[in-house]
């Protein structure tokens, strides 16, 4: 698997697959999954309301991850997934690592080559985004997929360098 990093805005990325940072009310909120919602328009939310109704009726489980289509985006599929608020008191990682391994497994069900990815968690959940980008990227090179590339697009020099000394360090 080839794995990239560039520095840009996810909405923007014509892969097979975007990965959203969502909440378990799958009903939208601010950051990358309010940006998702607003280009992506109306479709993406009938979808997410429909799995609310059948098969997340309490939520989607931090941890888990769900496709629906991409609406007007330039991607097919939008894989949402729900990051672990961090917690200074509580170690939270094996869940921020099941998002990558999670949106990773339903790519493979969808046969989603190319998929995106932004630091889940590593806005308004606050999770470092030092840390954030070592367990992204270490999840994703040990993970065992069908996916050919795997991209992170991050928001802004501070979170690309981050993932840029990250990628380094596992590498080393
Ligand atoms: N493209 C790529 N990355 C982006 C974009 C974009 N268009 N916009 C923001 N980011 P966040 P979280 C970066 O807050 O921490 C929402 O309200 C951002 O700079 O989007 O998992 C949800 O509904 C940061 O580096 O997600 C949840 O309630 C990274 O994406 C909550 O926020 C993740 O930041 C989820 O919080």
């Amino acid at each position: 698997m080839e794995l990239t990093l560039v520095q840009g805005d996810i909405t923007e990325q014509s892969m097979d697959a975007i990965v959203n940072a969502a909440n378990s009310s799958l009903l939208g909120g601010g950051g990358v999954d309010g940006a998702i919602h607003r280009r992506g328009g109306p479709d993406i939310l009938r979808e997410c309301r429909a799995l609310r109704a059948s098969r997340y009726e309490k939520g989607l489980p931090t941890g888990q991850a769900v496709a629906t289509t991409a609406g007007r985006l330039p991607a097919r599929w939008v894989i949402h997934t729900v990051g672990p608020v961090y917690a200074r008191s509580q170690d939270r990682s094996h869940l921020l690592a099941s998002c990558y391994a999670e949106s990773l497994r339903v790519a493979d069900e969808l046969e989603a080559e190319t998929v995106a990815f932004p630091a889940v968690s590593a806005g308004i959940y606050g999770w470092p985004m030092d840390d954030a980008a070592r367990i992204a990227l270490s999840t994703v090179l040990r993970a065992s997929t069908s996916v050919v590339e795997a991209r992170f697009v991050l928001f802004g020099a501070p979170a690309y360098a981050a993932f840029e000394t990250a990628l380094a360090g596992l590498r080393a």
